[in-house]
């Protein structure tokens, strides 16, 4: 792009005069045709629902652009201390029905496409799931956005424009298949390019030492190879408020260099190459949800995010504060979403000793001022190490400065504990060994304020297991902060029968008070109140019929009892406890053991990672259960299973407000905290679930009345570890007895002899970590009272009213005013009249 600047210092004033936008659905509408016929260049004959998205979505942003720019000016008139979200993942969804609820257009806009004779949900349905994430992590860093914005906080999210978000996810016999998911084909009508804040982002090289002009020795990255950063902007409007924050994700670009050197030199099809090489940077999310180990293009990815967004924040400082660092820290504060942005530490250092001319200690002092680090695993495995060799290849300077915040750090523990050499390397950065690694997190915790896990027994398992020698060193930097949702998205927007009764019964205070939904305590009692509530629960349980039928050809009924399971494939989550449960349902229904059988619908859904092949096989074999079930005479209605394929965003929207009973079945300890938990709670779903994650604080909130409780415990499952016996545990259930023989007489695999053979041999396995023999009796069990409950309609009403009722504690409004209190401290900022600079 041509960079040149208006020649006069400032472009002309009457470049923005401009009268405010319309609001009512006449300018809607006429705004739309503008948009159809002039930008878009279609006419009535465009047969493709995409383009009358498109034009909907740039009416919408238009009414959002005045308030950004009022957003950001007001931000730096302010000079406010400003919150940096670093994240790798940001699983946005949809963005339209989102903007249209926080913007209160939403009436106008349906009275407008009556008028234009065009359907809002339909339209709505034309865009593509911003699927920037893998999972819960992800989920939670694009809610943590509304809240904020909400709350008015002044905080921008920083991440990574990835070219092929999350991969689809097909079925096919059964197995799932990755697609690349393309999501940008079509383009982003959201977004904003802004070149003219790109970085240079550097890689591999050496360092050097020099002596600058004022004759004081320092060190130099030299010869690296770069790769330009350029920042598209997406809004994130709050709800019934004039802000508008950022999320600023960056792509990669190759520089100029690249034409001028090689292309020069007659290298032309090795320079176009090289020139991917850079581009290739951002190209793709990696579909794991655990660490996958020592992926040199994923090590790239995370300090291309890391040095890109510290640069942008050190420019914005510079062009106010100039190269006046004492401030910085009172100013500015990074939350790292778990280690993956890590290289932000010594990156910080780097850039303001390197090229800012600071002293190691100021700049330390900085640093560790302004770093904050939410953990979100449990799983030592899943905890990130990179192999030392890639970074000496690719970031030298980096791994200088790693290794001096290692010795300081050393000595400090040396000092504490003198004599404890072992102390010493557990606790180093750096894990010896033949291929020796440096540990992320343990960098990220020595470089940072604030160390929080993401629920009460995540955070309390995490200080006494694997952060347990840091604790002990900095107990003050450690603490909780339970997850929560956006109750905008997962509840307003996704539930409309349900938003109306609420509002209608007790005000709309709850879209931004969540805990006002306590006011429907009381009417729990009400048999007119209960009625209403079935229908609306009834009308979901239609809307998730269709969407089952569409993309899984399997006939549910609303009458029957829907379980849902959605959520990432893990072997920790167990869908396969809840896989023997459907084959022992099922071997009930062959033995004729069905007096006052409930029917059930059960739902299955979530991607595996590509290349974990138990979980491959887990899908497998929910696939093969349901073709068995749901083609059996003899089960009929009683029992349907659906494994929805490409689960994503926009459908948990269907799915949850859709949902009679909610699974949340990890082995306890193992699960940071859950989020899905938490959506199907907010849209009247009774939880079926072990002691884990936040699955024990919404059993707090509701009551053990209210929530079917099985298995083991955190402390009960590291205690039966040793001596685990499943074997006998299967001999001893008979239910468990029959259940086995049949996936072993190959009942659900006839014509493909052995496919279960491992997931067999894993649950009998003394050493399966997960358990699941052990709990199949308990969960049985609470199923069995589940089935009870659910005939009785009218005490079912009352719960699901109960678990609504309480489930404010979980909005993430509540969890970011609890970062903004203990962590952050920023102040709420409202936007105030144009100011006249930008950034
Ligand atoms: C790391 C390195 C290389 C490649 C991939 C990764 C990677 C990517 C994503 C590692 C982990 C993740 C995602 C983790 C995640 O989603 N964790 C979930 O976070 C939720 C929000 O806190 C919790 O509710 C869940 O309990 C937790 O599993």
């Amino acid at each position: 792009m041509n960079q040149r600047s208006f020649e006069k210092s400032c472009p002309p004033e009457n470049l923005t005069n401009l009268p405010p936008l319309g609001m009512d659905a006449d300018d809607f509408v006429d705004n739309f045709r503008r948009y159809y016929t002039y930008h878009l260049g279609r006419d009535k004959n465009c047969r493709l629902l995409h383009y009358a998205f498109r034009a909907l979505a740039l009416v919408q942003k238009d009414r959002i652009m005045e308030r950004w720019r009022k957003t950001r000016c007001t931000y730096k008139e302010q000079d406010c201390r400003r919150v940096h979200y670093l994240s790798m993942e940001y699983l946005m969804g949809r963005a339209l029905s989102n903007a249209m609820l926080n913007l209160g257009t939403e009436e106008e806009t349906i009275k407008a496409l009556h008028k234009l004779g065009m359907d809002l949900e339909e339209l709505e349905s034309a865009e593509q799931d911003a699927g920037l994430g893998n999972g819960g992590l992800g989920r939670l860093a694009a809610c943590f956005l509304d809240s904020c914005a909400t709350l008015q906080l002044p905080v921008i999210g920083y991440g990574i424009r990835y070219e092929y978000g999350m991969f689809r996810q097909a079925i096919k016999k059964g197995k799932q298949v990755e697609e690349p998911d393309h999501w940008l084909e079509t383009g982003n009508p959201w977004e904003l390019e802004r070149p003219e804040y790109k970085q240079r982002i550097q890689y591999g090289g050496r360092s050097e030492e020099y002596t600058d002009s004022n004759g004081q020795l320092r060190r130099r990255w030299v010869e690296s190879r770069d790769v330009l950063a350029v920042p598209f902007d997406i809004p994130i409007a709050g709800y019934g408020n004039d802000t508008v924050n950022s999320l600023r994700l960056w792509k990669a670009m190759a520089t100029q260099d690249f034409d001028l050197g090689e292309f020069n030199a007659g290298f032309y099809p090795e320079s176009v190459a090289a020139k991917t090489a850079a581009e290739h940077i951002t190209m793709v999310l990696y579909p794991n949800d655990a660490s996958e180990n020592g992926k040199e293009l994923r090590l790239k990815q995370q300090y291309f995010l890391a040095s890109a967004s510290l640069k942008d924040v050190l420019r914005r400082w510079v062009y106010i504060h100039g190269d006046e660092f004492s401030d910085f820290a009172a100013k500015n504060c990074f939350q790292l979403n778990d280690t993956h942005p890590s290289f932000a530490v010594p990156e910080l250092m780097r850039l303001l000793m390197d090229e800012h001319g600071l002293q190691w200690d100021e700049a330390w002092e900085i640093t560790t001022k302004s770093m904050a680090y939410t953990n979100h695993t449990l799983l030592p495995e899943a905890l990130e190490k990179w192999p030392l060799r890639l970074f000496q290849q690719w970031l030298p300077r980096l791994l200088e400065i790693i290794y001096e915040i290692n010795a300081n750090f050393l000595s400090e523990v040396a000092s504490k504990w003198p004599g404890e050499g072992d102390r010493q390397q557990r606790m180093s950065v750096i894990e010896e060994g033949g291929d020796p690694q440096v540990r992320m997190a343990y960098l990220a915790i020595i470089a940072s304020y604030s160390i929080n896990g993401v629920a009460a027994l995540h955070s309390k398992l995490l200080v006494n297991g694997l952060f347990r020698d840091f604790h002990e060193l900095w107990p003050e930097r450690f603490n909780n902060k339970t997850n929560g949702v956006t109750q905008r998205r997962w509840l307003a927007a996704c539930n409309p029968g349900l938003r109306q009764l609420l509002n209608t019964t007790i005000g709309q205070g709850w879209c931004t008070e969540l805990e006002q939904l306590k006011k429907l305590v009381p009417y729990a009692e009400d048999p007119a109140f209960r009625e209403k509530w079935r229908l609306v629960k009834h009308h979901n349980k239609e809307r998730l019929t269709e969407l089952v039928k569409a993309d899984c050809g399997v006939t549910f009924d609303p009458n029957a009892l829907f379980e849902v399971q959605v959520k990432r494939i893990h072997e920790y989550k167990r869908q396969l406890l809840s896989a023997l449960h459907v084959i022992h349902l099922y071997d009930r229904i062959k033995q004729g053991d069905t007096t006052d059988w409930q029917p059930r619908c059960i739902l299955f859904g979530g991607k595996a990672a590509p290349g974990y092949t138990m979980a491959k096989q887990i899908i497998k074999l929910i696939c093969n259960i349901a073709e068995v079930v749901n083609n059996d005479p003899q089960v009929g209605d009683k029992l349907k299973i659906a494994f929805l394929p490409n689960y994503r965003v926009s459908v948990m929207e269907v799915i949850c407000p859709g949902a009679d009973l909610s699974v949340q079945i990890s082995t306890a300890g193992k699960e940071a905290s859950g989020t899905g938990n938490m959506k199907f709670m907010m849209n009247g779903a009774l939880t079926i679930g072990t002691l884990d994650g936040a699955n024990i604080e919404i059993l707090e909130e509701v009551g053990a009345e209210n929530f079917f409780l099985f298995g083991l415990n955190a402390h009960e499952v590291s205690e039966l570890r040793s001596g685990y016996d499943p074997r006998s545990t299967v001999k001893q259930n008979p239910d468990l007895t029959r259940v086995m023989r049949l996936l072993q007489s190959g009942h659900f695999n006839q014509f493909e002899p052995g496919i279960f053979d491992t997931i067999i041999d894993s649950i009998l396995s003394p050493h399966d970590p997960w358990l699941v023999a052990a709990d199949f009796h308990t969960f049985v069990q609470a199923q069995k009272q589940v089935a009870e409950e659910f005939q009785d309609q009218q005490k079912w009403a009352k719960k699901s009213i109960l678990n609504v009722a309480y489930s404010g504690k979980f909005s993430s409004d509540r969890t970011i005013r609890q970062y903004n209190e203990e962590i952050w401290k920023t102040t709420p900022t409202t936007p105030m009249s144009p100011g006249a600079i930008d950034e």
